[in-house]
């Protein structure tokens, strides 16, 4: 038996989520083209009858604008401890940039393997990856290079057995039919919010969080009460949308992936709030499950 930790780190909208999707073979992170999307550690936990790997999703390391921003850099970083593998990934198809130097940097403090994966090699020719390998080589002294596609599964196998060589452990952590420690009230405002930000696209970027009041599984249908919260009228006006149609379409799609989640018919009410500055109330953080900003 061999196991151990492996955290996903890299630039916001590099494509880390997706890749812990397709590791998974499921939905567990939302994605979206907004960078920024992802706001807690998700684990991923990936089965084979002799190896367990628990994959580490982490938001985007980015230069923090306000509080939340701080405390999602500070779950990233967290993620980088007591680890046996950092996979550092990058978007291959744009240029090596300030944002990555910077997290580069914090490497060099840590004694824990980094692996770069180069992602979204769908983008761009053979001749263009080799040298962005060439490129990313004199950088940093990588334990391993690995170019995958996350969003067209190519590759991945292959990072999986990278990752083994560097395995520390021997005890199952997870039961082995497991693949996430994610709690269902979490998932259900995950879907929503994913909905939120890609159906209103640019026009309510990180203003929007939601929180799943209530759920429950009943014989043949589960209901469940979600709150999206916004910290303007303005943006619950888009939200809404005209005659409500947005929060509609909100709701059907958000249905139709919870409903996949729970494999069950789901009744989804949802109700639309405004909560001025919530991204700088420490309470309304703290219940949304982020750690305490110190
Ligand atoms: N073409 C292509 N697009 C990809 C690939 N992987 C991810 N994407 C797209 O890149 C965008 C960002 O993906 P995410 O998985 O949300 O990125 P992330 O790194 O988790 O972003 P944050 O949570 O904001 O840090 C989405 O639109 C994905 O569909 C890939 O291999 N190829
Ligand atoms: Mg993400």
């Amino acid at each position: 038996m061999k196991s151990g930790f492996v955290s996903i780190i890299g630039r916001p909208n590099t494509g880390k989520s997706t890749l812990l999707n397709s590791i998974v073979n499921a939905k567990l992170a939302i994605t979206s083209n907004i960078a920024g999307t992802t706001r807690n550690t998700i684990e991923g936990i990936y089965n084979e009858p002799e190896t367990q790997i628990i994959f580490i999703d982490t938001p985007g390391i980015h230069k923090p604008k306000n509080k939340l921003g701080r405390i999602l850099n500070r779950e990233s970083y967290t993620a980088t401890r007591n680890i046996d593998a950092i996979l550092f990934l990058v978007d291959s198809s744009v240029p090596f940039g300030a944002g990555d130097e910077y997290i580069l940097k914090t490497f060099k403090s840590t004694d824990v393997p980094v692996i770069l994966v180069l992602n979204k090699i769908d983008k761009i020719t053979d001749e263009k990856l080799l040298n962005k390998i060439n490129e990313y080589k004199d950088l940093f002294p990588f334990a391993d290079i690995v170019p995958v596609s996350a969003l067209k599964d190519d590759n991945i196998k292959e990072l999986i057995n990278v990752v083994k060589k560097y395995l520390t452990d021997n005890i199952r952590y997870y039961k082995s039919d497991q693949i996430t420690n994610l709690n269902p009230k979490f998932m259900i405002s995950e879907l929503v919010r994913e909905k939120v930000l890609r159906l209103t696209k640019m026009e309510v970027p990180h203003s929007v969080t939601c929180m799943t009041s209530h759920y429950e599984v009943k014989k043949d249908l589960v209901e469940v009460y979600v709150d999206i919260i916004v910290d303007r009228d303005s943006l619950k006006k888009i939200i809404i949308g005209k005659g409500g149609a947005m929060l509609k379409e909100i709701g059907t799609q958000a249905r139709l992936d919870i409903e996949t989640m729970f494999d069950k018919k789901v009744y989804l009410e949802l109700y639309c709030k405004t909560v001025p500055k919530w991204r700088e109330k420490e309470f309304l953080l703290n219940d949304l499950g982020f750690s305490k900003d110190k």
